[in-house]
């Protein structure tokens, strides 16, 4: 199979990296320090006990001169979705499948515009991952990937999902792809800004009262959002299932820690956003979910 993962950073380097031992792997990105670095010295792996291993994937800066691939995908910030999106236009085979596993609630929708709905599909990840430095990445937590199927899609999203296993990242193949979706944007609308704000590890979310307190209140206020919409959230109860996230991802510092220790731009619209957003449309409280939003926009 042929993939291109659109995106340099840390989850895109750990699924990069995993493919390329057992598919033709190319990486597309914009970020310069780590387009070089993979150029120079390959995607180097730390894996969670320490060991270290190095893959050589080639690197562009667009898909002029990638060769057609079945599969494109899509793991940058969701706000260069409709970049990346149009590139994953430009990649794919007239039958081949563009897959986004970015965090936030927006995405798809800007894929399938891109693509066409039946080259489009959609997955959420919990691996954990953090960047140590340009092509440097500490896969830090080993959690499962979901992938969405439509009728469809679902034979070419099996296949994706096999090569997925092969390279040790677990996958499981669903209808149910929207409460999966919501189900992460609820572990990210309370786990992502507030690790951003305090700059604590996602295990460290669990150690004080203080913390506990604003983790239920976000987890709470965006699970009320999903089930308003209609949404049969994959848990019943989404304190303890936010709980467990920071437990599976304890070393974990979150993609937008990451981001706002780099001085980014975050993916708070994306996420506390579209939540504030759709509560205030449906009339359920989200006054926690706005404050934390706009501190981080403000941060
Ligand atoms: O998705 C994540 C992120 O950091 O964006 C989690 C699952 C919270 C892992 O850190």
């Amino acid at each position: 199979m042929r993939v291109a993962v659109i995106g340099t950073g840390a989850l895109g380097c750990i699924y990069a990296a995993r493919l390329a031992r057992h598919a033709h792997v190319s990486m597309l990105g914009t970020w310069t320090q780590g387009i070089e670095a993979i150029r120079a010295g390959g995607i180097n792996v730390v894996e969670g006990d320490g060991r270290m291993w190095r893959a050589v994937v080639p690197v562009y800066t667009d898909p002029v001169g990638v060769d057609g691939v079945d599969v494109a995908l899509v793991l940058v910030k969701s706000y260069q979705t409709a970049r990346a999106a149009a590139w994953a236009g430009d990649l794919l085979e007239a039958d081949g499948l563009a897959v986004t596993l970015q965090n936030g609630l927006d995405n798809y929708a800007a894929l399938s515009s891109a693509v066409g709905e039946d080259r489009a599909g959609v997955g959420v990840t919990y691996n954990g991952a953090t960047m140590l430095g340009p092509g440097e990445v500490h896969h830090v937590a080993h959690n499962l990937t979901y992938l969405g199927a439509t009728p469809v899609t679902e034979k070419r999203v099996a296949a994706f999902a096999q090569l997925l296993d092969r390279a040790g990242l677990h996958t499981q193949v669903g209808q149910d792809i929207e409460a999966r979706l919501w189900g992460k944007a609820v572990a990210n609308a309370a786990i992502n800004p507030l690790t951003a704000l305090w700059r604590v590890t996602n295990g460290e979310l669990l150690q004080t009262e203080d913390r506990r307190w604003l983790l239920t209140r976000l987890a709470e206020e965006a699970a009320n959002v999903a089930r308003t919409k209609g949404i049969v959230l994959p848990f019943e109860d989404p304190v303890g299932f936010v709980e467990s996230v920071c437990r599976t991802t304890a070393a974990n510092r979150s993609s937008m820690l990451q981001d706002v220790e780099r001085g980014r731009q975050t993916e708070i619209d994306s996420i506390n956003g579209i939540i504030v957003a759709g509560g205030r449309g449906l009339g359920v409280p989200v006054d926690i979910n706005e404050v934390v939003w706009r501190l981080v926009r403000a941060l």
